[in-house]
């Protein structure tokens, strides 16, 4: 299958690269780096990377415009993004060909062809692995995106994806003379709203007896520290420190819904993302909710898959 993709990788004129929407830096360092990566071994195709920026990941590069009608005739590939609803770009699945490659659990093979590993700590040390094992060079500038995108889904190599082969990768990427002071100051650095948002999450954490830990922000919370969803949902990891806590939620209300970020640090809680509109890895994932009467109700599934948990 690794040979077909790189056959039809070949073979294209024009390839599109897509990932999930709100992306994160593996989404965005999968992304920039693979489109590198493309450009550099074949500087005749026309290498798309398609999708909205983050605001505050707007340092990792520069998006492309694509029109509907470059489609057609584009083997389109989809980054980091395990089910179909969260692709960035409506258009995606209209290319000849469509792959998707992911680390998620391979719930939804939503495209023609799809190389999914998850055992790997992220979708950039998967491309890393792949580019590898075809013999494509890594320049510095791909480099960099993709040690960004294992950083960011490693937690800086603390989850338990870190594996032996995720350093061997970092290690390789470092050798290219990537600027990791750059690069940290840039994606941890925090604006003073934010800081000041953590200092209400952290005095408004609820602990049930299960070990469950949450965080309730309303619009009318973030407008008052004039934050972002997007910076808010960052805070979902600043109480995972807390004594006694299993599994842990940060409910992020926008107009027209409530977002769940989902941590654990055992207790597999993707299963109830899933029954609550959304889905992920078993100890991070993300839900949806209609509006906050349906906080206790997420909770209450909490404490039930956490109370029977024991470490
Ligand atoms: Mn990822």
């Amino acid at each position: 299958m690794k040979e077909q993709i790189r056959q039809l990788i070949e073979q294209a004129s024009t390839i599109i690269i897509h990932r999930h929407e709100r992306p994160d830096p593996d989404a965005l360092g999968s992304q920039f780096g693979l489109q590198t990566v493309l450009q550099h071994q074949f500087p005749d195709k026309k290498i798309k990377a398609a999708g909205e920026m983050a605001t505050s990941l707007a340092f990792m590069g520069t998006l492309d415009a694509v029109e509907t009608d470059e489609y057609p005739d584009a083997l389109v590939i989809i980054l980091d993004t395990a089910n179909e609803a969260r692709i960035d770009g409506k258009d995606a699945l209209r290319g000849r060909q469509t792959i998707k490659i992911d680390h998620h659990p391979d719930e939804d093979p939503y495209a023609d062809i799809q190389l999914v590993d998850p055992t790997v700590s992220s979708t950039s040390e998967l491309l890393v692995h792949l580019l590898n094992e075809w013999g494509y060079v890594i320049p510095e500038p791909a480099a960099i995106q993709f040690y960004a995108g294992i950083v960011g889904d490693t937690g800086r190599f603390q989850f338990r994806g870190t594996t032996s082969r995720t350093f061997s990768v970092a290690a390789q990427l470092l050798d290219t003379g990537i600027d990791t002071d750059w690069l940290y100051r840039n994606m941890y650095q925090t604006e003073l709203a934010a800081l000041q948002l953590q200092g209400y999450v952290l005095q408004h954490i609820e602990l049930t007896e299960a070990g469950v830990g949450y965080v309730v922000l309303t619009q009318e919370t973030l407008k008052a520290f004039n934050a972002t969803v997007e910076q808010a949902s960052l805070l979902v990891n600043s109480f995972a420190g807390l004594k006694g806590l299993k599994a842990w939620a940060l409910f992020l209300e926008t107009d027209q819904e409530v977002r769940v970020r989902l941590r654990s640090k055992g207790p597999v809680i993707n299963e109830v993302a899933k029954e609550f509109n959304g889905g992920g890895h078993p100890m991070a994932s993300g839900a949806t909710i209609q509006n906050l009467t349906e906080v206790d109700g997420v909770i209450s599934r909490l404490n039930e898959v956490a109370g029977a948990f024991r470490f």
